[in-house]
């Protein structure tokens, strides 16, 4: 077979191939929403900081530009510039072949430091237009594509330079992606995290349209990045820090108790964020629980009739991020995700690395020590205090109590059917009232709630006893509290917070979503937990009523609406008589509800830290800076 004939043959393949991808981008990057379109910049980026893990180049630098393409430049080695065996130049194949199947298929894994350019020849096939410059051997080279990958201008030497690096340009496909718009945030983000992970790693984010930069380096990596998780909470102690190997794996951990009450726990392998935990973090939370047991029994702060703590006693208040490098060989994934690390080994040989630091840390830091173990000595007293009532209800001795904590307020669905049922927390004792009238009394059941909510994220395990709204949102889900908490034995499938559209409204909701988010967070977890959507305006035709839910949907209707109507603004639930508030906000068959969901724990955490802790100056920080930043894109997903 000639020569000639050989490359055009790979040339077929080679577009067959960037076809598929264009034709199933979900089984390549997961999906075609904000998601997948950031995924093509990991895909980039991650090669750049694969270069850097390798030892080559510090820097990384992001712009978002105007026409709505992104560049990423390294000062790695640069992509060889020579002809590969098939004839083509190298950089052509790196961003033209597909490298063996999808990764999604392959489980959503990659190990940073393996294959270079890994991923180039997905994104470039998901774009209109990409452009990649090298520089390497005194000389500068570029190759373009456009449309899905085709060649536009095979690689050029262009000029002469002595830095070295690469520069990628890309312009998302917009008929493949429903929106192609870049988040500044959402890349920072991800990019100071990646920081965090390699010290020493420079990563640079502007944005061409708004102008705003970043910059993100730290000479501490974990340190640093539990540094950043606590900011805004009162730490007990400095960072602790460990290291040590087994078997080829590397573990390091960082850990800081701070004065909150909630337990916050990262896990990354090779660089990659395990979001579903697994064996790592299971031996890291054996190892800590054995080494405050054994402690405290030596230095006799635990007799032998206290019993013991239990894992969750020793983790209130923790902050930790563990980070483990695994050898291919041993690398086990599980999950429906793959975010959650397998690798039986990785449990023991985290536990003991953990233990033995940890253990020698408290022997050297005594005071540190024993405030630690007061912390848990509370958990521990709550947590057993908490058993006895409910065992005491369970004996039926508490049911007198629930049902008068409940008697008055809540109204009760009739129908049986808990997976079916509804509970509605609604804002006052006005909408409260129209919604029990004009709610379906077989599966709505509805609890008004007087007043503002405690602020949990000030409040301990005691605090939240104490306080009867909470008491009686408790009982009425019936499905327990904090690490007693099962979704499973919930009175009702769903969990629908119900306030005016106003600021008050916004304040009740955070306050509740910041409740279920410390103490009910597996109610999130399973999907039960949702916002009911109410509409902003009515236009009033005199026979009947249209219903509007925003101001730009108002907009839309007054210029597509013919005859004359009124436009009526709901101040609050309230104004609605009870059929209104039915049909418009809790009619399954009509309403809109939004489903409260966690994607980002690190974030979530943060965010509930920053907006909801005891510091004033960070909330107001951030709520300055990220004007955009409301609940519709936070809470609201
Ligand atoms: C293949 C081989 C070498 C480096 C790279 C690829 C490389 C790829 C990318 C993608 C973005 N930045 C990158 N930097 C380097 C090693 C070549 C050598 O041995 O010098």
């Amino acid at each position: 077979m000639a020569k000639t004939d050989k490359y055009d043959e790979s040339s077929i393949k080679i577009l067959e191939g960037l076809e598929a991808v264009r034709k199933r981008p979900g089984m390549y990057i997961g999906s075609t929403d904000k998601r997948g379109l950031h995924h093509l910049v990991w895909e980039i980026v991650d090669n750049s900081i694969d270069e850097v893990i390798n030892g080559y180049g510090n820097i990384v630098k992001i712009l978002m530009r105007k026409d709505g393409s992104i560049t990423v430049a390294d000062n790695g080695r640069g992509v060889p510039t020579g002809k590969h065996e098939s004839g083509k130049s190298t950089p052509e194949v790196i961003y033209t072949v597909l490298h063996a199947g999808g990764k999604f298929e392959e489980g959503n894994y990659k190990v940073s430091g393996g294959l270079h350019g890994v991923g180039g020849s997905v994104v470039n096939a998901l774009s209109k237009k990409m452009d990649v410059t090298i520089y390497r051997d005194g000389k500068i080279a570029n190759i373009r594509f456009c449309d899905g990958g085709k060649v536009e201008s095979p690689l050029k030497f262009i000029g002469e330079s002595k830095k070295t690096g690469t520069v990628v340009t890309f312009l998302p496909d917009y008929e493949i992606f429903k929106n192609c718009e870049f988040s500044f945030t959402t890349i920072c983000e991800r990019m100071q995290e990646s920081a965090f992970l390699l010290s020493g790693l420079i990563v640079e984010v502007a944005d061409e349209k708004t102008g705003r930069e970043a910059k993100f380096h730290y000479e501490n990596g974990l340190i640093n990045f539990v540094e950043y998780i606590n900011e805004n909470k009162k730490a007990l102690h400095k960072v602790i820090n460990f290291s040590g190997q087994k078997e080829g794996i590397e573990v390091e951990i960082a850990m800081q108790y701070s004065e909150s009450y909630s337990e916050n726990i990262l896990s990354f392998v090779n660089n990659v964020k395990t979001v579903d935990g697994g064996s790592h973090e299971v031996g890291f939370k054996t190892g800590i629980t054995k080494a405050f047991n054994d402690y405290a029994k030596e230095k006799n702060l635990l007799k032998a009739k206290d019993g013991t703590f239990d894992g969750s006693d020793v983790r209130e208040g923790l902050s930790a991020v563990i980070n483990l490098r695994i050898p291919e060989k041993l690398l086990q994934f599980e999950g429906q995700t793959k975010g959650k690390l397998g690798t039986p080994e990785a449990r023991s040989i985290t536990e003991s690395i953990t233990y033995e630091h940890l253990k020698f840390f408290l022997e050297e830091n005594k005071e540190i020590a024993l405030t630690i173990i007061e912390k848990a000595s509370k958990s521990k007293l709550a947590r057993e205090a908490a058993r006895k009532a409910r065992e005491a209800a369970r004996a039926g001795k508490g049911k007198d109590k629930k049902e008068k904590v409940l008697s008055g307020k809540l109204a009760k669905a009739t129908g049986k059917d808990a997976k079916i049922n509804e509970l509605f927390l609604v804002e006052g004792d006005s909408a409260g009232g129209s919604a029990k009238t004009g709610r379906n009394r077989e599966t709505q059941a509805i609890l008004p709630l007087r007043g503002k909510v405690l602020n949990c994220e000030k409040a301990s395990s005691n605090d939240i006893n104490a306080n009867e709204e909470l008491n009686t949102l408790t009982y009425a889900i019936g499905a327990g509290i904090g690490s007693d908490f099962d979704p499973k034995d919930s009175n009702y499938g769903k969990v629908i917070i119900m306030t005016d559209a106003d600021d008050d409204g916004a304040h009740i909701q955070i306050l509740l979503l910041t409740f279920f988010y410390r103490f009910m967070r597996p109610l999130i977890e399973a999907g039960m937990l949702y916002i009911a959507n109410p509409p902003l305006y009515a236009l009033d035709f005199g026979k009947y009523k249209e219903y509007v839910a925003t101001d730009e949907e108002l907009e839309e209707k007054k210029k597509t609406t013919k005859g004359s109507y009124k436009v009526q603004r709901f101040k609050g639930l309230g104004e609605m008589d009870a059929d209104e508030l039915y049909e418009t906000t809790m009619n399954p068959e009509t309403r809109s509800l939004i489903k409260v969901s966690i994607t980002d724990a690190a974030l979530a955490e943060k965010r509930v830290s920053v907006l909801m802790g005891d510091k004033v100056e960070p909330r107001k920080e951030w709520i300055e800076e990220n004007v955009d930043f409301s609940l519709e894109d936070n809470f609201r997903r």
